[in-house]
């Protein structure tokens, strides 16, 4: 049976068009997804919008338009933008369809019967941009003649021309006092404890995770779950006068793809349950990964697994008295919670006024889909906040694409044209490789059936580039992927093909040379497929390798990584990867 992988991106704002920012969160998650996919899991990627807001009836009616025909057109342009990428998503969740209502109301039914969540007055500011409220620490004044803001203090006092307002959106919070309904939080402070140490890999990375224990181990809340004043969202099923609001609707979007996914019935009305994909975890068969920037951390790494628990009866009040001691159930929670930091534009915030905005398509337009991908993959581990510095972007991609992979395909190519062989190009000189692939008793480093002189073998490789991509760790895996081409690149400098050609003798060692570069090519271009799926599958063609990436994400990898190939070359490859200047 294959495991089950599931792996999720934040279900992004829908107001405005996705920008770079959310293209790094749903091109990582791709990655993993791809790779996860090839690797003959039984993988699923969702990624969708979060709708549910007040601020879509103010946005439809500024465009004169119903709200849902409004966001029908917003999630448009969302997808969009990621099949322009054509990342492979499973599903699409948008918050008002009528399978997320579903979910979201049998879940607060729920936790409201086990009395987990109750009615409380609420008294505060509440910033509608950011649907969140807001303490006097979170904003800033600003000076409404110059628009000036500058930070709280006790010496500047509100007045007519001086007033607080949110450091984003620049506007003044409403102040509101309504009745709310709360999720406790508070209840399960020590149960949170007790699964953070039972799950030493639940934030990644470690530093993240450590500010998230040092949180909780302070001080927690319980929160607000519900508005009396928003009218538009997933009405509560226990009072209709109050929509819930941001994380019961947001989070458990996760949980709505598993339980309704795609399938339909044939009136395109009902849901059919096909099986829960989100199942008890008791023999590690399913592995759910959430992917998201730093900002909603605490959101995702706290309130969520809290959340699980209270819908799943993880844990109840009355184990406070009778199973204090006993071990505590994790099941039906998410694996692990991989988080990344923020990144600048040429060191500076991205702005509109600035100029440096990425607006991901058309950037790729002007350069192309695997520069803007090689770059913010390549150039910083995903962990720490980074900057985006375009003209390093150009370089990088010159170097690595452009002339390290582009030349040695191109030679590879040209030269195997010219041996002119009718059968394909095949060497024997791999056949004892082939079959000692699996017996590690035979795999001794120092006896590659490479003469060159290099440190690793395809193999070694091949491990190492998996044990970096089962870590999330995208930037290692692409430099050791580009620091094995040149070390071929090394090689076939070294050998001269082209010299030994003229040499009518020497004909089967510049076979032997030129199915190595291929069977190399072949290998790193299996490995970069999760990153370029499109650029390696015309890779494979150039090398004469048809239907090769439909059988790469049908077959098994590790079978396909040790099958003896022939390559029929029989064309000149277009130019894939074409040099940029700097501007
Ligand atoms: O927060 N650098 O949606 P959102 C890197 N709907 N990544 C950034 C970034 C930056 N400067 N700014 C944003 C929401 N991001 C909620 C989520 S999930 C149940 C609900 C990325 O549209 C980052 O991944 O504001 C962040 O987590 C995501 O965009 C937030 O997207």
């Amino acid at each position: 049976m294959k495991e089950k992988f599931y792996i999720t991106t934040p279900i992004y704002y829908w107001n405005g068009i996705p920008h770079v920012w959310h293209f790094y969160t749903s091109c990582i998650a791709n990655v993993i997804y791809k790779y996860n996919k090839i690797y003959w899991k039984d993988s699923r990627f969702t990624t969708g919008i979060d709708e549910n807001s007040q601020k879509a009836v103010i946005k439809a009616n500024e465009a004169g338009m119903e709200v849902m025909d409004y966001l029908d057109s917003m999630a448009i342009e969302h997808k969009k933008v990621w099949d322009y990428f054509n990342f492979d998503y499973t599903d699409f969740i948008r918050t008002t369809s009528e399978r997320h209502h579903k979910v979201v109301r049998e879940v607060l039914q729920h936790c409201f019967d086990k009395w987990d969540i109750y009615e409380w007055e609420y008294e505060g500011m509440y910033c509608v941009w950011c649907e969140s409220f807001k303490k006097d620490e979170d904003l800033v004044f600003r000076n409404k003649t110059t628009n000036e803001t500058f930070p709280i203090s006790d010496k500047v006092k509100e007045s007519d021309n001086i007033e607080k307002v949110c450091p984003d959106h620049l506007k003044k919070p409403d102040t509101i006092k309504e009745k709310n309904y709360f999720f406790r939080l508070t209840k399960y402070q020590t149960w949170l404890e007790e699964f953070y140490q039972k799950n030493p890999k639940f934030v990644n990375p470690d530093f993240r995770y450590n500010e998230v224990k040092a949180f909780v181990s302070r001080w927690l809340e319980d929160f607000s779950i519900s508005r009396e004043t928003n009218t538009f969202g997933i009405k509560l099923p226990f009072d209709d006068n109050q929509v819930t609001y941001v994380w019961f609707d947001a989070l458990f979007n996760y949980y709505t793809s598993c339980k309704y996914s795609r399938a339909w019935n044939k009136e395109n009305t009902d849901f059919v349950d096909e099986s829960d994909f989100w199942i008890k975890k008791d023999n590690n068969s399913l592995k759910v990964l959430h992917c998201i920037g730093k900002d909603i951390m605490r959101f995702h790494a706290i309130f969520w697994p809290a959340m699980l628990a209270s819908y799943f009866d993880l844990w109840k009040e009355i184990d406070w008295v009778l199973h204090f001691d006993e071990e505590k159930d994790f099941s039906y929670l998410p694996d692990e919670i991989l988080t990344w930091g923020y990144f600048t534009v040429d060191w500076q915030k991205m702005s509109k006024t600035i100029g440096n905005v990425i607006e991901p398509i058309s950037y790729s337009e002007k350069y192309n889909k695997e520069l803007l991908t090689l770059y913010m993959l390549s150039a910083f581990t995903i962990w720490r906040d980074w900057d985006y510095d375009r003209k390093d972007a150009i370089l990088t991609y010159n170097a690595k694409l452009a002339n390290n992979f582009w030349n040695l395909l191109n030679r590879a190519v040209v030269l195997t044209m010219k041996l002119d062989l009718e059968n394909g190009l095949y060497s024997d000189i791999y056949e004892n490789w082939y079959s000692s692939f699996y017996d590690q008793s035979q795999l001794n480093y120092n006896n590659n059936p490479f003469e060159w002189d290099i440190q690793w073998s395809i193999k070694f490789y091949n491990e190492e580039y998996s044990k970096y991509l089962s870590n999330y760790n995208l930037k290692d895996s692409l430099d050791l992927s580009f620091k094995f081409l040149d070390e071929l690149n090394n090689f076939v400098t070294k050998k001269e093909p082209w010299t030994l050609m003229k040499d009518d003798s020497k004909i089967e060692e510049v076979k032997q040379i030129l199915y190595t570069i291929c069977e190399w090519l072949r290998q790193v271009s299996m490995n970069l497929y999760p990153f370029f799926p499109e650029k390696m599958s015309e890779v494979f063609t150039s090398l004469g390798l048809v239907g090769y990436a439909e059988k790469l994400e049908s077959w098994e990898f590790e079978a396909l990584r040790v099958e003896k190939v022939i390559y029929d070359i029989k064309e000149k490859a277009p130019i894939l990867f074409e040099k940029f200047d700097l501007e």
